[in-house]
C-alpha cells in the first residue's frame, strides 16, 4: 500500500509510487535545532544531491548542505532506508539550525528536487498504510504530541504501546473464530455438529458483547483524560468563585468584585491540577433574580454543571450560606467553605482565597477526586475516542441482532458476526478479508 493506483491497459491497476514529501517535524519559529523530515522514493536522491553520499543507515552524520552551489547549513543527517522507518518508506532527517532562512532554503531545495510539502498527518497516514502503525497507535502519536499533563502522557504512551490495539484485535480474533463456527454450522447443518458449532458461535458473541459493554461503561474515563475533565464551580453570588478560578489558574482570568452578580458568562480555563487536565469553569452566582442577563447567566451556570464534576463554593461567614440555591441542585462532588479569614466553624474543607489558606489542600482533594474518576481500577486500557465508541456500539448492535438468529439459519448469525468484526476492525484499521478467507478455508473445507 502507500501507493496510488491507476488503471493499466487491461484494466488491471498499476501501483504508482506515492509522491515524496517533506515537512518540518519540530516547532516552527526560531530554535537551536529544527528537524526536517523527508519520506518517499526521492528521499535518498535528495540526501545525495544536498549532502553527498548516503550515510550508513540510522547513524548520524555531520554534513554540509548545499543546493546548486548555494550553501544552506551544516546539519546532522539521518538516513532510514525502507522499510525500517517511521513511514515504512525511505526516510531522511535533516537536523538543521532552527532559523527561518535556513528552513526556507532547505524547503525550496527539496521542492526543486521534486518533493512536495506533506499534508497534516501524512507521515502517520503512510505509516498506517504501510502497516507500521495501526490506527489506534497513530492516534496515540497525535495524543503524545498534544499531551499537556502527566496523566495524558501516560495514557497516550500506553495506547502507543498497543494496549488498545491488543484489546480490540483480541476481540476481533475471537469473532473470527466464532464466524468460523457459524460457517461450520452452515456447512454441517444436517448433522449434530452444526448445532454445537452454532451454539459455540453464539456463546462467543455473548461473551464479546459483555466485554465491550464493560469497556464502554467507563463513563468516558479515557476521553475525559484525553480532552480534560470538566469542573464547574457553582455557588451563590459573592462566594468567591471567580477568586477561586484565578487562584487555581494563578492568573487573573475572571473579574472579582464585591458586587454580587459580577460574573455572567461561563469563564473557562484549561488547568493542570495535580497532573490531570481540568477544564475549570467559573459561573454566575446562583440566585433568584428578575434581571434578565443575570438570569441567563444562572441558567448557563446550571446547565454547564450538568456534565462533569461540580465544586460548590460557599461563603462560610454568611448567616445563610446556601441562600438562593435551588433545592434540586445536583449533589456536588466537593463542597468548600470560603472566607476562612473571617473566622467561622464549618464541617469540611475551609479555605481563604484572600490569604491562600487551604488552597493547596483543595488542589490535593481535587486531584484525588479526578484520579478516582479517571484512573482505571482493573488496569484495563480505557476507551479514548468517540470514534472507537461509535464503532464498538455498532459492533454490539450487530452481535445483539445476531443472537436473535434461529439455529435453523446460522447464516444470519454469521452475517452479523462478520459485520461486528468489520466494525471492530475499523478501529485499528485492520479490515482484512484475506485473513478471514484464510481462516474459513483452512478450517472448514474438510474433505471438500
Ligand atoms: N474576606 C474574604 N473575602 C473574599 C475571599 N474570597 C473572595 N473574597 C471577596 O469576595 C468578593 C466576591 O468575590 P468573587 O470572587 O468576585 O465572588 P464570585 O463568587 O465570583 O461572585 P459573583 O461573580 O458575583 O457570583 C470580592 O470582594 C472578593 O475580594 C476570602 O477568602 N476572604
Ligand atoms: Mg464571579
Amino acid at each position: 500500500m502507500g501507493q496510488r493506483h491507476r488503471h493499466g491497459q487491461k484494466g488491471r491497476p498499476i501501483a504508482l509510487p506515492s509522491p515524496s514529501i517533506f515537512a518540518l517535524a519540530s516547532h516552527p519559529g526560531r530554535a537551536g535545532v529544527a528537524v526536517v523530515r523527508v519520506s518517499g522514493l526521492l528521499a535518498g536522491g535528495c540526501v545525495q544531491a544536498l549532502a553527498g553520499p548516503l550515510p550508513p543507515p540510522r547513524q548520524a552524520a555531520l554534513r554540509r548542505l548545499a543546493h546548486e552551489g548555494a550553501e544552506i547549513d551544516q546539519a546532522l543527517l539521518l538516513w532510514f532506508p525502507a522499510p525500517h522507518s517511521f513511514t515504512g518508506e525511505d526516510v531522511a532527517e535533516f537536523h538543521i539550525h532552527g532559523g527561518r532562512a535556513i528552513r526556507e532554503a532547505l524547503f525550496s531545495a527539496l521542492s526543486a528536487l521534486g518533493l512536495r510539502p506533506a499534508e497534516p498527518g501524512e507521515f502517520s497516514r503512510r505509516a498506517v498504510e504501510n502497516g507500521k502503525l495501526d490506527l489506534t497507535r497513530a492516534e496515540a502519536v497525535a495524543d503524545l504530541v498534544d499531551a499537556e499533563t502527566p496523566a495524558q502522557l501516560r495514557q497516550a504512551l500506553r495506547q502507543h504501546d498497543g494496549a488498545l490495539a491488543d484489546l480490540y484485535e483480541g476481540w476481533r480474533t475471537i469473532l473470527i473464530a466464532a464466524l468460523g463456527r457459524a460457517e461450520a454450522a452452515i456447512d454441517f447443518s444436517d448433522d449434530g455438529v452444526g448445532e454445537a458449532e452454532f451454539s459455540g458461535a453464539r456463546t462467543a458473541a455473548l461473551e464479546i458483547i459483555q466485554q465491550i459493554q464493560q469497556h464502554m461503561e467507563d463513563a468516558g474515563r479515557g476521553e475525559s483524560l484525553r480532552e480534560g475533565l470538566r469542573l464547574t464551580i457553582l455557588g451563590p453570588p459573592n462566594a468567591g468563585k471567580s477568586s477561586l478560578i484565578n487562584a487555581l489558574a494563578r492568573r487573573d482570568i475572571a473579574i472579582v468584585s464585591g458586587i454580587p452578580g459580577t460574573t455572567r458568562d461561563v469563564v473557562e480555563a484549561r488547568l493542570d491540577i495535580g497532573g490531570y487536565l481540568l477544564q475549570v469553569a467559573d459561573t454566575a452566582g446562583v440566585r433568584q433574580t428578575d434581571e434578565p442577563i443575570e438570569a441567563e447567566g444562572v441558567r448557563r451556570a446550571l446547565s454547564h454543571a450538568a456534565g462533569g464534576m461540580t465544586l460548590l463554593l460557599l461563603d462560610g461567614s454568611a448567616a445563610n450560606p446556601r441562600q438562593g440555591l435551588p433545592a434540586d441542585l445536583p449533589e456536588p462532588d466537593l463542597t468548600i467553605w470560603n472566607k476562612a479569614d473571617l473566622g467561622f466553624e464549618r464541617e469540611g474543607l475551609c479555605i481563604s482565597l484572600k490569604t491562600g489558606e487551604g488552597v493547596s489542600e483543595l488542589v490535593k482533594m481535587l486531584q484525588q477526586k479526578v484520579q478516582h474518576k479517571l484512573e482505571s481500577k482493573d488496569g484495563a486500557p480505557p476507551l479514548t475516542r468517540p470514534r472507537h465508541r461509535h464503532a464498538l456500539r455498532e459492533a454490539v448492535g450487530h452481535l445483539q441482532h445476531g443472537l436473535t438468529a434461529p439455529a435453523s439459519h446460522p447464516e444470519l448469525l454469521a452475517e452479523d458476526l462478520r459485520l461486528a468484526m468489520r466494525a471492530i476492525g475499523r478501529i485499528t484499521g485492520r479490515v482484512d478479508v484475506e485473513e478471514l478467507l484464510d481462516f474459513v478455508f483452512r478450517d472448514f473445507c474438510i474433505g471438500k
